[in-house]
């Protein structure tokens, strides 16, 4: 099912003991405050969100906050689709090391990457320990302005408040900037094979992924109608010419109608690389 999906990876930024290791403990385990569970090096946690228009897959990466563990945070900066930035609720000066430190260090690196073509990457300022805070604390939280952010949001992995709420939203964003994460489709197909009638159908499952504006349950829909069965069924060795080419046309047809030549003259460049075999 997964190839169907869009992955997604996202980076916790933020200083150490700020709470990035238990938000995502408590978002993909439910867990809270256990000892084994502190941060060694990078981790990388999977979620699967389901939105109305496809699957999300969220990757993740939890990093240490230490100074001295940059060369490993900066690694983890590559291939991202978006960041996560957490602050202490309790102690400003974690806000101030998000702007000062965390993010122009984020902004660096995946700049540089020619992966990412959209320099804009989604970011959401998390403010985490909310259980701890007084009124004070929350209205000075309030009364600042956010623009090189998102979103604001007060968080508490102790309780789970928002927690949920937090990852949704970065992946929705994430979801929403498909189209700038890759650079150009047309490359990424020049670049393999299409010989067969699954490679062709890989391409095209890739491209309407790329493109991410057929919701999932169409997509079931257009497959089940060239007589391709459900997803996670599909091999790829087992799909018939026809069976391709009828699913093929159908969304030369939709992107017709939306009138969207971009997908249109790719969908033309993978039939022709299959044809001319
Ligand atoms: P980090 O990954 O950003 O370094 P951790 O931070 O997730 O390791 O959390 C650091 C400490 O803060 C932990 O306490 C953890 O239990 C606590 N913490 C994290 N989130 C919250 C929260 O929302 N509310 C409260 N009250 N505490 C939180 P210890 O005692 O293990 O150091
Ligand atoms: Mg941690």
């Amino acid at each position: 099912m997964e190839e169907w999906a869009f992955k997604r990876k996202i980076n916790l930024l933020g200083d150490v003991s700020v709470g990035k290791t238990s938000l995502v403990l408590r978002y993909v385990k439910n867990l809270f405050g256990d000892d084994y569970l502190k941060t060694i090096g990078t981790n990388v946690y999977k979620k699967q969100i389901d939105f109305e228009s496809g699957r999300v897959v969220l990757m993740i990466n939890d990093i240490m906050g230490e100074k001295t563990f940059r060369s490993v945070q900066e690694g983890a900066f590559r291939g991202s689709s978006g960041a996560i930035a957490v602050a202490d609720i309790t102690r400003s000066d974690t806000y101030d090391s998000l702007l000062e430190d965390w993010l122009p260090r984020y902004k660096k690196f995946t700049d540089e990457d020619e992966s990412i073509k959209d320099k804009s990457l989604p970011m959401i300022l998390v403010v985490n320990k909310y259980d701890l805070a007084d009124e004070d604390m929350i209205k000075e939280w309030e009364d600042r302005s956010y623009e090189i952010f998102d979103d604001m949001v007060f968080s508490s992995a102790k309780t789970g408040k928002n927690v949920e709420y937090i990852f949704s939203s970065i992946a929705a964003r994430a979801q929403l900037d498909i189209r700038f994460s890759v650079k150009d489709m047309k490359e990424v197909i020049s670049k393999r094979a299409v010989e067969t009638p699954g490679d062709l159908l890989d391409v095209m499952l890739a491209l309407c992924s790329f493109l991410g504006d057929i919701p999932y349950e169409r997509m079931e829909e257009i497959l089940t109608e060239s007589g391709i069965d459900k997803f996670g069924l599909i091999k790829s060795h087992e799909i018939s010419e026809i069976e391709v080419i009828r699913f093929t046309d159908k969304l030369l047809g939709i992107y017709k109608k939306k009138d969207d030549e971009y997908a249109i003259s790719i969908i033309d460049m993978a039939l022709g690389m299959y044809l001319q075999q």
